[in-house]
C-alpha cells in the first residue's frame, strides 16, 4: 500500500472525511485508496464496536483461560470420553486409514452439490434405504458445511424462490437459528415450545401458535433431541403437529442434528421426518455429522428437499447450485469422503451404530448418575427431568445467577441458560458439578 506522505502527487488527490472516520486520500484518477500514516484513532475502523463473545462458543474461550484444575466445561454440545477427552470414532480413523492409502484419490474441486456418494447415502440415512420419496427421485441433496451450512443454504434458497417469508423456530431454540434465517432475509418468529412449569413440551400452546400461523409459513423443527430443552414431542404429539401442518400448508424445515444421540438408534430418531415424508408433502431437512460421528471441525452435512414431482427436484437443485456457487463454491472433500466410506460399507456401517450408541448411553448412564448425586445430597426440587430429557443436554432450570455462581465458585462453565452438556461430565467429574449445583440452589434463589 502506497502511504501518503511518501508521494508526491497529493495536489491530485481529494480528501473525503465519512462521519467520524479518518481521512482518506483517494487519487482522482482511481488508480488506488492511499491512507494517512496511521495511529489507532485514524483507523478506518476505529467506530467498529466490539463484539460480544458468542452464547456457546464463548463459554469455550472463558474456559480455555481459567487455570483452575478442577474447571469442567459442560458450555458446547461436544462429546467427551469419560476421561473427559474429545473422542475420534474407531470407524473415523479406519475410513481415513483407507482414504490415505487409496492412490487413486485426488483433491480435485467436488461439484458445487459435493460428493454424489454422499448425498445419496446421507438421504437414504434420514429417509430410510427404501423410501418412496427418495426411489421416485424426489429429493434433492446437497452437501453443505455442516449442520450449519445446511440451515443457511436451505434459508438462503427459501428467500429467493418461497412465497412465504416468516419462520417459526421454537421458544427456547438453539442459539443460532434466529442468526442464520434473520441473515438469509426471512422474517424470525417463536412459537411456543417448553413448559418451565413442567419441564416438558407445552403442547397446547404449539398448537395454538402453529395455528394461527399465516398459511405457508416455514416452521422449524427439531428431528430429535431438542436443543436446549431435551424435551420432545412422542410419537403421537408429532402425528398431531404433522396433521396441522399439513392441513394450514405449513412448511417444515428439519434441523436434524443429533441423530442416533437420542435413543441410540439411528432408524428410531428419524421417525418424525420420515412421517412427514411418508405423506407426500414437501419438506427441508438440515443434516449434521458434527455429534454422531463426531466429524465436528470437518464441517459435513446435507441439505435434502423433498419435492412432490422428480422435475420439480432437478430444478430446485438447479437452484441451490446458483445458492452455493458464490457463497463457498462447493464443499470440502474430506469429511465427505470419510461420511460415505462408512456408509457405503457394511462392516463399517455396523461398527459406527455401536459406536453410536455406546455415545448414547454414557450420557444417559450420566444423567443416571447426575440425578442419583443431587437425591444423596438432598438437593432442594425435582430432579427428575434430568434423567427423562433426552440427548445431549440437559435444560437444568438452573437460572443465570446460579449459573454465574456455579462458574465463579466452582469453575464450572455452561451456558447462561442452565443447559448443560451431558456429554462433557464423567463419573469422576459428577460429584463436583452435584457439590456445586446443590450450592447454587441453596444459596441463590
Ligand atoms: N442445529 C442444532 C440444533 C445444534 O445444536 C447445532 C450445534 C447445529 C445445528 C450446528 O451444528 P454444526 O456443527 O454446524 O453441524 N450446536 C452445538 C454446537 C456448538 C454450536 O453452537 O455450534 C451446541 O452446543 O449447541
Amino acid at each position: 500500500m502506497k502511504s501518503s506522505s511518501s508521494s508526491s502527487r497529493g495536489d491530485r488527490r481529494l480528501s473525503i472525511l465519512s462521519g467520524h472516520l479518518a481521512p482518506r486520500t483517494i487519487d482522482k484518477e482511481g488508480s488506488g485508496i492511499f491512507c494517512s500514516p496511521t495511529s489507532a484513532a485514524d483507523s478506518v475502523f476505529a467506530n467498529v464496536l466490539r463484539a460480544p463473545e458468542d452464547p456457546i462458543l464463548g463459554v469455550t474461550i472463558a474456559y480455555n483461560k481459567d487455570p483452575s484444575p478442577v474447571k469442567l466445561n459442560l458450555g458446547v454440545g461436544a462429546y467427551r470420553t469419560e476421561e473427559g477427552k474429545p473422542l475420534v470414532l474407531n470407524v473415523v480413523r479406519q475410513a481415513e486409514k483407507l482414504l490415505v492409502n487409496d492412490r487413486s484419490r485426488v483433491k480435485e474441486y467436488l461439484p458445487i452439490v459435493g460428493l454424489a456418494d454422499f448425498n445419496k447415502l446421507s438421504a437414504k440415512l434420514i429417509l430410510g434405504a427404501d423410501s418412496p420419496a427418495i426411489l421416485g427421485n424426489l429429493v434433492t441433496t446437497v452437501q453443505c458445511l455442516s449442520g450449519t451450512g445446511s440451515l443457511r443454504v436451505g434459508a438462503e434458497f427459501l428467500a429467493r424462490h418461497y412465497y412465504q417469508r416468516t419462520i417459526y423456530i421454537p421458544n427456547p431454540t438453539w442459539g443460532n437459528h434466529g442468526k442464520i434465517f434473520t441473515l438469509a432475509g426471512l422474517t424470525v418468529k417463536t412459537y411456543r415450545y417448553y413448559d418451565p412449569v413442567t419441564r416438558g413440551l407445552n403442547i397446547q400452546g404449539l398448537l395454538e401458535d402453529l395455528g394461527s400461523a399465516p398459511s405457508g409459513a416455514i416452521v422449524l423443527l427439531h428431528a430429535c433431541a431438542h436443543n436446549p430443552t431435551g424435551v420432545d414431542p412422542t410419537l403421537e404429539q408429532w402425528e398431531q403437529i404433522r396433521r396441522l401442518i399439513r392441513s394450514k400448508s405449513l412448511l417444515p424445515f428439519f434441523d436434524s442434528a443429533y441423530q442416533g444421540f437420542a435413543s441410540g438408534s439411528l432408524d428410531e430418531d428419524a421417525r418424525s421426518v420420515r412421517m412427514f415424508v411418508a405423506d407426500g408433502g414437501e419438506c427441508f431437512i438440515a443434516q449434521s455429522y458434527a455429534k454422531n460421528m463426531g466429524l465436528y471441525g470437518e464441517r459435513v452435512g446435507a441439505l435434502s428437499i423433498v419435492c412432490r414431482t422428480a422435475d420439480v427436484a432437478s430444478r430446485v437443485e438447479s437452484q441451490l447450485k446458483l445458492v452455493i456457487r458464490p457463497m463457498y463454491s462447493n464443499p470440502p472433500i474430506h469429511g465427505a469422503s470419510i461420511v460415505s466410506t462408512i456408509l457405503k460399507d457394511r462392516n463399517l456401517y455396523q461398527e459406527w451404530t455401536l459406536e453410536l450408541k455406546a455415545m448414547a448411553d454414557r450420557i444417559i448412564t450420566m444423567r443416571k448418575q447426575l440425578f442419583d448425586a443431587l437425591r444423596a445430597r438432598e438437593t432442594p426440587g425435582d430432579w427428575s427431568h434430568i434423567i427423562k430429557q433426552i440427548g445431549m443436554f440437559t435444560f437444568t432450570g438452573l437460572n443465570t445467577k446460579q449459573v454465574t455462581f456455579m462458574t465463579r465458585e466452582y469453575h464450572i462453565y455452561m451456558t447462561s441458560d442452565g443447559r448443560i452438556s451431558m456429554a462433557g461430565l464423567s463419573s469422576r467429574t459428577i460429584p463436583h458439578l452435584a457439590d456445586a449445583i446443590h450450592a447454587a440452589v441453596t444459596t441463590i434463589v
